[in-house]
């Protein structure tokens, strides 16, 4: 209401300043002034205004450098953040620089060439060198920024090294799972066929495969159970039928999936991907340890996310589909960085930076950067404990029971089932 009655004064007010212009307008033309005559000292007013501004303006621009600057990200807490951070503020020093150049000759010069009747505007209509000139020196520098820009982003995106840890990160609406390798120090292969409540990750082991088939065909029994027992109408018949079909194919694929695990496998032994995935740890924590680097390995479940971790400077694309990867070495410990910001509550976060849905501005997981022996100590006990399934996640509902689980239930299992759909 109080915005209503605020938006109202507004509109009025500039009801008001028009009629006002307007009625002065009219006064001028009764002196039999015309409207386009302009006094020598509404030109030396003007003139004055444009120094005015200027002032006004730059006291502006540093007042809200000093009013908002603490709210700009604290230090850069990883290796390629120090460097990134100095691209951006090599770009800062050249736009201040020119910001202020170029600004401050528009408005002293304006101010300073007001129209005088005495004095005429030189013509000047072409030179040569003064075109070289700020052709050549814009572009040198822009050169400069660029190569400088390419450099940092050739280190930043380049490949990591083979020793580096490992560590996945897995998005859904609207959370995030790390997955951390077994004592091989390799992530398994993954497929989404074989995701449900224990297995959110979709990790291929031969014990995955055979659990997502007897899933499968008890699905499978529990509709044709109920055919066999249940009056149905007949649209309901070719619904179980088509659901049945539906869950056929689904098996079919894991088959052919186990069927190439196993022929990889046989011709690669330790080597295969798929030997890798019985020891994975699955976790809800982020733990990294200090001066290590880290391969971050990202993909979705879903939709497009995105990996923010803004202390680290890293942001990665989640893709449905595919792995994308970022990899950084952190140098400041959640400890050290707590004193740093002074603050003994704060912690690293990874966030998600797309707009994936209604709970998407909750979608975070908090990082703990430690030393190496925190970090080993944690590693450890997070092996000891198996994935627990989020409640939500609970065991799928039979199809017969939730005809409409497909639409309407959010649980795990559901969404792995929208996954399969042809
Ligand atoms: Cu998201």
């Amino acid at each position: 209401m109080t915005k209503l009655l605020i938006l109202l004064v507004l509109v009025l007010a500039i009801l008001a300043v028009a009629q006002l212009a307007r009625v002065y307008e009219l006064t001028s033309k009764l002196r039999g002034k015309r409207e386009e005559d302009i006094s020598p000292a509404d030109n030396r007013m003007n003139a004055t205004l444009w120094w005015v501004f200027m002032v006004v303006y730059y006291a502006f621009f540093f007042w809200l450098m000093w009013a908002y600057g603490d709210k700009m990200l604290p230090v850069a807490a990883s290796e390629h953040g120090v460097a990134l951070d100095a691209l951006l503020n090599f770009n800062w020093v050249i736009l201040f620089i020119v910001f202020f150049i170029t600004n401050t000759l528009l408005f002293w010069f304006a101010g300073k060439y007001a129209y005088r009747a005495d004095r005429k505007a030189y013509y000047y209509a072409h030179n040569n060198k003064l075109e070289l000139v700020w052709t050549v020196v814009p572009a040198a520098f822009l050169a400069v920024i660029i190569i400088f820009g390419l450099r940092t982003w050739q280190d930043i995106t380049g490949p990591a090294s083979p020793d580096a840890l490992q560590v996945e990160l897995y998005a859904k609406q609207f959370d995030w799972t790390a997955r951390y390798p077994g004592e091989d120090g390799i992530l398994g292969a993954t497929d989404f066929r074989l995701i449900n409540g224990d297995n959110p990750l979709g990790i291929v082991t031969k014990e995955s495969i055979t659990k997502r088939l007897a899933e499968l065909a008890a699905d499978k029994a529990e509709i044709d159970s109920t055919l066999h027992h249940a009056i149905l109408p007949d649209g309901k018949v070719d619904e179980l039928h088509a659901q049945m079909a539906k869950i056929d194919r689904q098996a079919a694929r894991i088959v052919n999936l186990r069927t190439m695990m196993e022929q990889d496998m046989a011709e690669k032994g330790d080597a295969s991907a798929y030997a890798h995935g019985a020891d994975d740890v699955v976790i809800k924590e982020f733990h990294l340890p200090l001066r290590k680097e880290v391969n971050l390995l990202i993909r979705s479940r879903d939709v497009i996310h995105s990996a923010y971790i803004p202390h680290m400077r890293a942001q990665m694309n989640a893709v449905p589909g595919m792995t994308t990867s970022f990899k950084m070495v952190p140098t400041i410990s959640t400890d050290s960085m707590r004193l740093v910001m002074k603050d003994e509550a704060f912690d690293f976060i990874l966030l998600c930076n797309k707009i994936c849905g209604a709970s998407h501005y909750n979608m975070q997981m908090p990082l703990v950067v430690e030393e190496q022996g925190t970090y080993d100590a944690w590693y450890a006990e997070a092996r000891k404990k198996p994935f627990q399934a989020p409640p939500m996640a609970a065991a799928p509902a039979p199809p017969a029971a939730a005809p409409t689980a497909d639409s309407t239930s959010t649980t795990v299992d559901s969404t792995a089932t929208a996954a399969l759909k042809p």
